[in-house]
């Protein structure tokens, strides 16, 4: 039966029950991480594209073990009694936490911004959250503006002269915008006549997100800090409900604008953050362990039937470290290290040697979690077949042509996972090493085609590039979290 504990997730978030998608204002606050999410309370299916849902609450000391308390905000005020969509925490001078998060005004999907505060800042858990009383606290009088497609605040940032700046993704006479508003007090907003950013070249921007990194450095940075010389602020824009893209650039203080280094006209071809069910991610900066983290919605891959026997739908990606490589060009993101502390009964091969056609299994797992780490070691690449660059416009199209069967000079090689014994069932990831004109391009698929007989799944091939340079490298290392 999938109805049952058997495929609840161990390593990812979710709580007890029901259907769950965006993490909302996650933030580290004395001592306890906080993680809201987009929640139904009424059961595990989709509420009719997110009318009425509210921000269910979770508290943790590490990132692993969750409680789950009652939803923080509900719709019950004229600005949000049609539901309470994504937003942002920000921690104000004198560590005071505060949420702006999207209400919708009525089913047409009128949306304003508005602001909760915790009730009493002495409880550890922040249980209860008060709505502010001048709510909303920012309505959608923008002209061009489309006031069914302005959402999702952003966590707010300081600027030079002392007042807070948020952004708000909005559709502007066509455009994709991350709107700009300044305040004093985070109560009180004013509108920045010029956009943080904007752009023709895709759809509406949902679940903006704003920060700084610095270049080859894993520690993360609060933006509302002092930024370091040589810092790069990213800006991360969700699309097409599928699609976590970024740019990286700076934040000229002068114009209060972002300017990224590199512009692409074809929004197919920025840089995702994840290639895989990864949607709406927030990231937010760990003043305990002073890392910048970053986590997202994954969907469920069940039918909506089956969610609802389940009683549960969707769930959280791994939380990562995320930060910015040496070049400035590429986010790195690895798992959180605290996931390294549910190891147990390890097992360990070393210096196997795979040949065209071999398949080796792992014996002794018993269960259905297990955090693998492969390294491969490539002996020779002289065989890669040429890149053909126009595969960038759609991996996943590529990863479903050049499937885990079909041959090519260099791989696939990869990872079966949760195969049944006459491999009818089976998920696989795997790579393929392609020479380009100047380095070489590696193809890593996660094709899910196969992963289970039951009908009415999503069963996807996800698929990303990323370029390699096997002059100083020979190894591509994996980490699976099953
Ligand atoms: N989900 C929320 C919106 C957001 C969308 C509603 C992204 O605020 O734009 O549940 O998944």
């Amino acid at each position: 039966s999938i109805v049952g504990k058997r495929y609840r997730t161990d390593y990812h978030f979710q709580p007890p029950k029901n259907w769950i998608n965006d993490p909302c204002g996650s933030m580290y606050y004395n001592g306890v991480y906080h993680e809201f999410y987009q929640y139904n309370p009424n059961g595990s299916y989709n509420p009719n594209i997110s009318y009425n849902i509210v921000w269910g609450h979770s508290v943790s000391m590490d990132l692993i073990n969750w409680i789950n308390l009652e939803p923080a905000i509900e719709p019950d005020t004229p600005s949000d009694i049609s539901g309470c969509w994504t937003g942002s925490a920000t921690i104000l001078s004198g560590d005071q936490p505060i949420i702006i998060y999207t209400g919708l005004l009525d089913i047409q999907k009128h949306q304003v911004q508005n602001i909760a505060l915790p009730k009493n800042r002495s409880d550890p858990y922040l249980r209860e959250w008060t709505k502010a009383h001048n709510n909303p606290v920012i309505q959608p009088v923008v002209p061009g503006l489309n006031s069914s497609q302005f959402r999702d605040p952003t966590t707010g940032w300081i600027g030079p002269d002392g007042l807070w700046r948020i952004a708000v993704g909005a559709e502007l006479n066509g455009y994709s915008a991350a709107l700009l508003y300044k305040s004093e007090d985070f109560l009180n907003w004013t509108r920045v006549e010029h956009p943080l950013y904007s752009s023709n070249s895709s759809n509406m921007w949902e679940c903006l997100d704003f920060f700084a990194v610095l270049p080859g450095s894993g520690g993360g940075l609060d933006l509302s800090s002092a930024i370091p010389n040589g810092a790069k602020h990213v800006l991360k824009v969700s699309m097409n409900c599928t699609d976590d893209m970024y740019m990286i650039g700076v934040y000229d203080l002068k114009r209060d604008a972002f300017v990224p280094d590199t512009v692409l006209d074809d929004s197919r071809l920025w840089p995702r953050i994840d290639y895989g069910n990864f949607y709406a991610s927030k990231s937010f900066f760990d003043s305990k362990h002073g890392r910048r983290i970053i986590w997202a919605w994954s969907s469920e891959t069940d039918s909506s039937s089956d969610d609802v026997a389940k009683g549960w739908a969707g769930i959280h990606s791994i939380p990562r470290t995320i930060w910015l490589d040496s070049h400035g060009k590429q986010l790195l993101q690895w798992p959180v290290e605290e996931i390294e502390s549910l190891r147990t009964n390890e097992i360990n091969h070393q210096a196997l040697e795979l040949k065209k056609g071999d398949l080796f299994e792992i014996k002794g797992i018993e269960t259905l979690q297990a955090d693998v780490e492969i390294d491969f070691e490539l002996t020779s690449i002289n065989d890669a077949d040429p890149f053909d660059p126009s595969w960038l416009f759609d991996t996943e199209k590529h990863c479903r042509e050049a499937g885990a069967s079909v041959h090519g000079g260099i791989g696939p090689f990869g990872f079966v996972i949760l195969a049944s014994d006459n491999m009818e069932e089976h998920t696989d990831v795997h790579f393929r090493v392609y020479k380009s004109q100047q380095n070489y391009m590696v193809l890593m698929c996660s094709d899910l085609r196969r992963s289970s007989l039951r009908p009415g799944l999503y069963t996807p091939a996800y698929g990303g590039f990323f370029e390699f340079d096997f002059e100083k490298e020979r190894k591509i290392s994996l980490r699976t979290l099953i």
